[in-house]
């Protein structure tokens, strides 16, 4: 979690609220499609290949699932990255 604690606490708030309303199913788990509506949302239209870099770069523990640890650290990057 050393990106994610780094932000500001309501756009911690945010980004868990952006997670937890697009894991559709509720396991806890961001599967391909879900971490699709996100970006979408994020107004971040990958291409294919895009996308599927940025799945191997959330996997950080390479088990082929994105945990919420995981998809936190990655989207708090994304946004302290934004602010450069
Ligand atoms: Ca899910
Ligand atoms: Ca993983």
């Amino acid at each position: 979690m050393k990106f994610f604690t780094q932000l500001p606490i309501d756009t911690q708030m945010n980004i868990e609220r952006l997670l937890h309303e697009n894991d559709l199913n509720q396991n806890g788990l961001i599967e391909g499609h879900e971490l699709r509506n996100i970006l979408n949302i994020l107004g971040m239209n990958l291409t294919e290949e895009d996308f599927h870099d940025a799945m191997v770069q959330i996997d950080t523990d390479n088990n082929n699932v994105l945990d919420m640890e995981e998809c936190k650290e990655f989207f708090a990057l994304c946004y302290l990255e934004a602010q450069d």
